[in-house]
């Protein structure tokens, strides 16, 4: 049993509200894992995947309306709508806090309240974050298992009295006596809060990752972002990543990319260059300061990976197969005949006698995919078969690089910021395609500055005006930005870098920038590479002039668009920022004329 006051206060707080049959605080051991799966394949929320072919592994299937974020249900409760900005749905605290105290009111009869206690980062870093989840969903429990940091290292953090962020998760379906439960609870209304002056986070409806598993999107990012704020560091939608050239040192690169667009195969990047090796810190999640001699550290929070099945292959991703083959959790994903499991892209030919993630036989002629666009599959980071020797360091790693990037068709492939405040308005100025990570219509052109759209939990133009502090402060020595894009397009619409395992080019021109041997050509929207710096040996042959354009016609809509996109955060928007938009304008229109 663990002691710490707080704690107790909580667990009758919850418990008093939402009334469940029982309530179990979890050890995370490895015991209590397996425990849980069992009775996961009891109750059918679980099947058991083949263990010949997927030792402990397991597939779940949701309720088809619960597969990825709800970004109109996720809320910013901060007392002063200002502080939420523009970007960010807010409610009136007292207000959010009646509705919730309605919604959770008995929502957990029937059911079993988990108290869970995790820490984001080592315990012994200087960021680590504790966090309790109190939920009614064994799936989360396991889930927190594999992404977060638990067990008897952490608990004992809890007997010596560490404070936490309360995180209440429920379902939102309570079991009268005697009614049978369904394989997926959820409820169709959603309400996924922050409260970032209190600290506390509670989400109600849903059970799928993003809006369920409090540790990653709601405190590693929202609320610690705000943290993050008030406190001189960063927290950031990134991924970390190490590199090391033949015969060369080690280099580190931070990169944000939106939901979706390919963090985690960019993370476990496998360099197809003769002598270069590379290594996984994280996949998802980046907390960077700035430490005493003014270098940029950062550090992978989580303990997991909550990846996008589908399109994740031996050819696209094969350190994440690897990491697969045992341990892990899949959501929405088909099953195959013997009892494994099957996204589109992992194969070229689907298997015969799938069974789709809606629990249907499914055959190619249905037309539709057999897993969902959005599946997921979820893995302790000890599975990956890459990860780099500092990935658990409590002080994180130096960065070199930073990159921001999207999905869009008409952006050059990559571009060097020419200064710090440059650097801030490419993360400013990031946009793409939105995907299937979030629910609604995919496809569509939206601003994501720094990826971070559904994740700053507090006013866009401050989040703006931290980065660009960060660049005066005294001392500090500041990464190189780059804004990469590995989805441009051709006038016919075909792409013209082939990506994947040919991105360590680009990587290797952002590293002889990293070290001054490389002369960049310089453009409007920034610095672009000379034909003859990339190594472009042993590649299918791509179009060097056409990777790296943008006609200044284009550059000047671009920033046209910034203007119009930047003027909703008024003056809390960083005059530096317009100020970078004035050269872009001013050299794209004398280059034009
Ligand atoms: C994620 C997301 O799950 O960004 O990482 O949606
Ligand atoms: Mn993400």
């Amino acid at each position: 049993m663990i002691q710490n006051a707080k704690l107790d206060e909580w667990i009758e707080k919850v418990k008093a509200l939402t009334t469940p049959d029982r309530v179990v605080v979890c050890d995370g051991t490895p015991e209590e894992y397996a425990r849980l799966c069992d009775q996961l394949v009891d109750k059918g929320t679980f099947v058991r995947l083949n263990p010949e072919k997927r030792p402990n592994s397991f597939a779940a299937f949701s309720d088809p309306s619960d597969v990825a974020r709800v970004e109109d249900r996720t809320f910013i409760c901060s007392k002063s709508p200002e502080d939420a900005g523009p970007t960010n749905n807010w409610k009136d605290p007292d207000e959010m806090m009646a509705i919730l105290g309605e919604k959770f009111r008995g929502c957990m009869q029937g059911r079993t309240l988990y108290v869970v206690p995790f820490c984001m980062c080592e315990p012994d870093s200087k960021l680590a974050m504790f966090g309790v989840e109190f939920t009614d969903s064994e799936y989360v429990v396991v889930n927190m298992h594999l992404m977060t940091r638990m067990g008897p290292n952490i608990t004992a953090r809890f007997n010596e009295g560490i404070d936490f962020c309360p995180a209440v998760h429920s379902v939102g379906a309570p079991l009268e006596p005697g009614q049978e439960d369904v394989s997926w609870p959820c409820n169709d209304e959603k309400y996924i809060c922050h409260f970032p002056e209190i600290r506390e986070i509670w989400s109600y409806g849903s059970g799928y990752g993003g809006n369920a598993l409090l540790g990653k999107k709601c405190l590693a990012l929202r609320i610690a972002s705000v943290v993050a704020k008030e406190n001189g560091w960063y927290a950031e939608h990134m991924l970390i990543l190490a590199i090391t050239p033949a015969k060369r040192r080690k280099f580190y690169i931070a990169a944000a990319f939106p939901s979706g667009c390919g963090k985690t195969n960019m993370a476990m990047l496998k360099p197809n260059l003769v002598g270069w090796t590379s290594g996984v810190v994280g996949d998802d999640i980046a907390w960077m300061w700035p430490d005493e001699e003014g270098r940029i550290r950062a550090l992978n929070p989580e303990h997991g990976f909550f990846g996008i099945a589908p399109m994740t292959s031996y050819k696209t991703n094969p350190v994440m197969m690897k990491g697969l083959r045992e341990n892990a959790i899949f959501t929405n994903v088909a099953l195959t005949e013997d009892g494994d499991v099957w996204w589109e892209g992992q194969t070229d030919e689907p298997p015969a006698g799938l069974m789709s993630w809606k629990k249907e036989e499914w055959t190619l002629e249905s037309g539709e995919p057999a897993s969902h666009p959005n599946a997921r599959f979820t893995v302790n980071i000890r599975s990956c078969p890459m990860l780099d020797q500092n990935a658990y360091k409590p002080e994180g790693v130096v960065l070199d690089a930073i990159l921001f990037g999207g999905r869009r068709g008409d952006i050059p492939v990559v571009r060097e910021a020419q200064s710090w405040n440059q650097g801030v308005l490419f993360g400013a100025s990031l946009s793409s395609e939105t995907t299937a990570a979030s629910v609604g219509q995919t496809g569509k052109l939206r601003h994501d500055p720094f990826a971070m759209l559904p994740f700053c939990g507090y006013h866009m133009g401050d989040y703006f005006q931290h980065w660009i502090e960060l660049g005066k402060q005294e001392g500090v020595r500041l990464p190189k930005i780059f804004y990469v894009n590995w989805f441009k397009k051709d006038e016919d619409g075909s792409l013209l870098w082939p990506g994947y395992g040919d991105n360590i080019r680009i990587v290797d021109w952002i590293l002889k920038r990293v070290q001054n041997e490389a002369r960049p050509v310089e453009r409007a929207f920034g610095n672009v590479p000379q034909k003859s710096d990339l190594n472009l040996e042993n590649m299918p042959k791509v179009d060097v002039d056409k990777l790296f354009d943008m006609p200044d016609k284009d550059v000047l809509v671009e920033v046209e668009g910034l203007r119009d996109y930047f003027a909703q955060f008024g003056d809390r928007c960083p005059e530096e920022l317009f100020e970078e938009l004035d050269k872009i304008q001013a050299i794209a229109q004398s280059e034009e004329s």
